[in-house]
């Protein structure tokens, strides 16, 4: 069964105070806007209307959460963070949400992980890079989404990949992974859930290693 399968949402906030205490762990969706991030959180919890979806930009414009195992308690989470860098944004919203994220990626305990989510025919933009500048401070690892890959032809998504790697590697080191992820042909989920799966429950990843290293003995 997916990881994400009893994902529902839980509560939004507009600010740092009415963030809920830090007591679980999160792995927030960070991205420009209209890039994808509320459907691939939808995808990846197999869920149509989970997160809201919407071709205008810039429909995200809360701090959503979305506990995982509601059932089991509150304590681990997904985080739908508003997107950036829609031009028609008004001045004193962009200021007040760049102060947030800013505050979130860099203050917020809880967050044991970001992914990154980019349209793969757009990666890197200047917000995206001030993203990771921000977050790779804390040494907590970033996933980038390349999105849409449906967008591109097979040979295209393969250099794309290779290229923002090589960027990504370069800039912030081998704490930042990279996938392609289209949520229209459900590509990429495995590998994503993969990455997420360690980062929520990482000792356990850890004794599955050790394990498989036993075995190969
Ligand atoms: N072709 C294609 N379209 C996608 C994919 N993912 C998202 N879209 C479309 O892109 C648009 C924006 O998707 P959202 O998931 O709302 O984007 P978002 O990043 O959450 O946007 P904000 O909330 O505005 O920050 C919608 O029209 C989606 O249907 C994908 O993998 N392939
Ligand atoms: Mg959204």
């Amino acid at each position: 069964m997916s990881l994400f399968q009893n994902a529902a949402f839980s509560i939004s906030a507009n600010n740092m105070s009415d963030l809920p205490p830090p007591n679980g762990v999160e792995i927030a969706f960070a991205g420009r806007s209209n890039a994808g991030k509320s459907s691939a959180l939808n995808t990846l919890a197999n869920h149509n209307r989970l997160a809201y979806v919407s071709k205008q930009p810039g429909r995200t414009q809360l701090i959503n959460f979305f506990c995982l195992n509601p059932e089991r308690g509150n304590d681990q989470f997904l985080v739908d963070l508003p997107g950036y860098g829609y031009a028609k944004v008004p001045e004193s919203i962009r200021k007040h949400w760049q102060s947030v994220l800013s505050s979130y990626l860099t203050e917020r305990s809880s967050l044991v992980g970001l992914v990154l989510v980019m349209d793969s025919r757009r990666p890197l933009t200047p917000l995206d890079i001030q993203m990771l500048d921000w977050f790779c401070h804390s040494g907590k690892p970033v996933h980038v989404l390349l999105t849409k890959s449906d967008k591109l032809s097979r040979n295209e998504g393969k250099q794309t990949l290779f290229r923002t790697r090589a960027a990504l590697i370069k800039g912030w080191g081998e704490n930042v992974t990279v996938q392609l992820f289209s949520s229209l042909k459900k590509e990429g989920v495995a590998e994503t859930e993969k990455m997420i799966g360690g980062w929520l429950f990482p000792v356990q990843s850890n004794e599955i290693g050790s394990d498989s290293t036993k075995q190969d003995d």
